[in-house]
């Protein structure tokens, strides 16, 4: 069966993910710093259905970790089939001159840079294969900059670049590449943004319904099972009440 490998999967649209492609029978290679998550998901999927679970746990920003862990795991597992690059974050909400450098690093070098690490070492199995797709999750922040979202826009504006590079190196290897866009959504995100102060998260969703994880995790296994020679570059989805990053009909 085709394996599915997932980064940041111990939460959100990861976790997501990782349910709807075990429901379909893929077996998952699943990512994050959260072993115990990482481990209690191995177990549950590997119980409800019958496919097989690599649950890996390294930091996307540690680049001797990334390379030496997803090129130490068995050869057979390296037959990649989809990699979705979903680990990231947002940090804080300040403006330019307010925001904190660590903050600043944590993002560019989880979004950016940690994609990169990731994507550097599995695209050769991928053109190994002679066939795969790769799905970057980015954002409605990647398309239009809001108060306050400065630097992670910017890294999903990059994701956004980073993905269109991508599509233009890879089609000689018959590699589909996706962007996916997502607006708000109710996962962990604003927990991590606001840094444990769930008051404020919660205010993030307040006056609408936000996406969920499966609404994302639905959408991402659409573009994945296309037929062979279709492919979605580039997908916004919002939920209903939101027009882009900066228009929402709060009710
Ligand atoms: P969550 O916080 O729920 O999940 C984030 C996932 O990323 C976790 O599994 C976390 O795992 C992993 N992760 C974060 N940092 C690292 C790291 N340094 N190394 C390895 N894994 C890491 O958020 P979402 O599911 O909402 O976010 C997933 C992606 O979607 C992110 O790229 C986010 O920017 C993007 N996005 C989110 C939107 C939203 O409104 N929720 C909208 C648009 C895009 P662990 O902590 O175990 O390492
Ligand atoms: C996450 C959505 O609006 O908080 O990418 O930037 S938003």
């Amino acid at each position: 069966m085709a394996i599915v490998l997932i980064t940041g999967a111990t939460s959100g649209f990861g976790e997501a993910c990782a349910k709807k492609f075990a429901a379909n029978s893929y077996d998952l290679i699943i990512t994050g710093r959260r072993q115990e998550r990482l481990q209690l998901l191995q177990q549950q999927l590997e119980q409800q259905h019958n496919i097989r679970v690599l649950p890996l746990c390294f930091d996307v920003r540690d680049e001797k970790a990334v390379t030496s862990t997803l090129n130490g795991i068995p050869e057979q597992w390296k037959a990649v089939d989809i990699l979705i690059n979903n680990a990231g974050l947002a940090l804080g909400a300040s403006g330019i001159d307010e925001g904190a450098l660590s903050d600043w690093d944590t993002m560019i070098d989880t979004n950016v840079k940690g994609l990169l690490y990731v994507s550097r070492t599995v695209i050769p199995w991928l053109k190994t294969k002679g066939k795969g797709h790769i799905i970057n999750l980015g954002s409605t922040a990647a398309k239009s900059v809001y108060a306050k979202g400065n630097i992670y826009c910017a890294t999903k504006a990059a994701v956004d670049s980073i993905s269109q590079a991508m599509r233009i190196d890879l089609l000689p290897y018959h590699i589909k590449v996706t962007a996916v866009h997502p607006g708000a959504a109710e996962t962990e995100f604003a927990v991590v943004r606001f840094k444990g102060d769930t008051e404020k998260a919660e205010n993030v969703y307040k006056g609408f319904k936000p996406l969920s994880g499966e609404d994302v995790a639905d959408t991402i296994f659409y573009c994945a099972t296309l037929p062979a020679h279709v492919c979605i570059n580039d997908l916004v989805i919002t939920c209903l009440q939101q027009a882009n990053a900066n228009y929402f009909h709060k009710e």
